[in-house]
């Protein structure tokens, strides 16, 4: 295992109940009588990137031309960012359990590490400046976000820029994701997935994960690596022809 390739939102921080905050707040700003509770985020959830998933709700709430909406839908979600960052750097979401110490004991041990993510740069950096300090882009050598690949999961763009980047193939990587969309997008690059979900997707579908825990409190990089390498030769046996 070279190199471990993370996910961000629902993998890295359990963030989601603060985008939806950020979303609600922009609805609110704009004069909009939209209210996305938990039930609903959870269902729109299943459109990934908040741009896009504002666009895909106006549609369901409106009969204009899509192309007044997509400029609607762009300015909300601008808005949005800006309430998201906002809440992000007052520190209100942590590090879910055992992120810090994988990205610690990486760092120590020449693992490479990287993200594929389809949120927004900007929420990138505020998650991870405020959790791991003024230093945080030194641990990642690789950042494939909304800006980098717009084409969102389940697509597997912002993946596959990942390997190139790094110039490591697939089965050198392991891949960390929370939602069946980013599994999706994971496998379709190749890439051995470990899935830990959270309240948003624990009811997703985690067909061809590597393995699905709860959390990483239980998952070191000595027992990743050792996932990882089952899963490798795994895969080698079942291809032998
Ligand atoms: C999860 C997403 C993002 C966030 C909202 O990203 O689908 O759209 O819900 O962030 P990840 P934006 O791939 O990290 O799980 O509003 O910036 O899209
Ligand atoms: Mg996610």
């Amino acid at each position: 295992m070279k190199a471990i390739i993370f996910d961000v939102d629902g993998t890295m921080a359990d963030t989601e109940e603060a985008h939806r905050a950020a979303f609600n707040r922009a609805f609110q700003d704009a004069g909009l009588q939209w209210h996305w509770s938990i039930a609903e985020y959870r269902e729109l959830l299943g459109v990934t990137g908040g741009k896009e998933r504002i666009f895909h709700y106006l549609r369901t709430q409106t009969t204009t031309d899509d192309v007044a909406l997509f400029e609607t839908a762009r300015a909300l979600h601008q808005a949005k960012t800006q309430y998201y960052v906002e809440s992000i750097n007052q520190g209100v979401v942590g590090l879910r359990p055992g992120i810090e110490r994988l990205i610690a004991e990486s760092s120590q041990q020449g693992v490479r590490l990287a993200i594929a993510t389809t949120t927004s740069p900007a929420n990138v950096i505020a998650l991870l400046s405020t959790q791991l300090g003024p230093t945080w882009r030194d641990y990642f050598e690789v950042i494939e976000d909304a800006a980098t690949a717009p084409s969102k999961k389940p697509n597997p763009d912002a993946y596959l820029n990942a390997l190139a980047r790094l110039e490591l193939q697939a089965h050198q990587c392991v891949a960390i994701e929370d939602s069946f969309n980013g599994l999706a997008a994971a496998r379709r690059a190749g890439i051995p997935t470990l899935i830990t979900h959270n309240a948003y997707t624990q009811h997703h579908q985690f067909d061809g994960a590597m393995a699905v825990f709860d959390d990483l409190v239980d998952v070191d990089l000595a027992r990743l690596s050792a996932l990882h390498r089952l899963a490798v030769n795994q895969k080698e046996q079942v291809n032998i022809p």
